[in-house]
């Protein structure tokens, strides 16, 4: 038996993807920018079994719940149609990531089981056939694929236009050196999942359109400061890019609200490191905790500050850039 793994790890998106203009292919309205993180691996195992009936899908040897080996199994679908092998397969997932942490673990997930069972099924496909696989798993797993910063197109057009279009690619930033301060403010589970919000919100919010359109802007400026080494400029945007997303979830009906007391507290705390000069800017996803993204020179200094009001230096965790996909191991069983 064929077995394969692959590991890859969470990004954060500095320009956000907030919603799909195709829900079945994951064709997003927006580009996005994001970092990919050095903590947090997921490694995916795939064993292509001729034996089962069905995908079998565990958590580090548990039984998966039934919604996601669902998902899992609609994914190996697309794969064994692109390789026409129509054998059923294993899939066991080693998550890093704490417990509602507000790290998609889905980036991750999608994007180790992207490499891992494109490999098991012999369909060696490039870095960006990867990206555009590991997309139909989740969005923001697309981006995975890649280490450092990342952009994941929009892509133009519908159905395959769109989905041939519509990848990740790593972008160059040289003179940066960046890390993001993740801050715990609250880690039960999210009142709305981030794939319903993002329905409702380009379903009902008037904000919408006004954010895809500033999205766009601030994409080119991202692009510029991240080439010349302009962390202020990549941060403000940044800051800038999030706080429009979460204004687009307060605009829709019902609302959507992710912010929590903690939160607020966070984002106080990062205003007042960067009236006392040090270089600190907030994101958010769906979720209330905060990513405070800032040089890595910088990192302990803004830990400490963020831990004091953030709950103590347990509720804070530093995270720096990180690598794309890999595999981690195969061989025959
Ligand atoms: C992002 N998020 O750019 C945005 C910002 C959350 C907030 O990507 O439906 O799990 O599987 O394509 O990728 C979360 O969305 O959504 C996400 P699907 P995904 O990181």
């Amino acid at each position: 038996m064929n077995s394969v793994a692959a590991v890859a790890h969470p990004n954060i998106a500095l320009i956000k993807y907030w919603g799909k203009r195709d829900e079945a292919l994951h064709l997003p309205m927006t580009t996005s920018v994001s970092l990919t993180l050095r903590e947090f691996p997921t490694t995916t195992t795939v064993t292509v079994r001729p034996d089962l009936a069905a995908d079998r899908v565990t958590f580090a040897g548990a039984p998966a719940p039934e919604a996601f080996a669902e998902r899992v199994s609609r994914f190996l679908d697309l794969v064994r149609e692109l390789s026409r092998d129509r054998r059923h397969t294993a899939v066991d997932t080693v998550n890093t990531v704490p417990t509602g942490a507000g790290l998609a673990s889905s980036a991750a997930g999608f994007a180790a089981l992207a490499l891992a069972a494109a490999t098991a099924y012999g369909l060696d496909p490039d870095p960006r056939a990867l990206s555009r696989l590991a997309r139909r798993g989740s969005g923001s797993a697309s981006r995975s694929i890649f280490g450092g910063f990342a952009v994941w197109w929009r892509g133009a057009g519908d159905g395959e236009s769109g989905d041939l279009s519509s990848f990740a690619e790593p972008i160059d930033a040289p003179l940066l050196n960046p890390a993001l301060v993740v801050a715990l403010v609250d880690t039960r589970e999210k009142a709305v999942p981030s794939r319903e919000a993002m329905r409702r919100t380009v379903a009902t919010s008037p904000f919408y359109p006004a954010w895809v359109e500033e999205s766009a802007r601030d994409l080119d400026r991202m692009r510029r400061a991240l080439g010349e080494g302009d962390l202020a400029t990549v941060g403000e945007i940044a800051e800038a890019n999030a706080l429009g997303m979460h204004a687009t979830m307060l605009g829709a009906r019902p609302a959507v609200r992710y912010f929590a007391p903690g939160t607020f507290r966070v984002l106080d705390r990062v205003l007042e490191l960067r009236a006392a000069g040090i270089g600190a800017w907030a994101t958010m996803d769906a979720g209330p905790n905060v990513k405070v993204l800032c040089d890595s020179r910088d990192s302990a200094a803004v830990a400490a500050a963020v831990a004091e009001v953030a709950g103590g230096a347990e509720r804070v965790v530093v995270t720096t850039a990180g690598p794309g996909a890999a595999l981690s191991g195969s061989g025959h069983r």
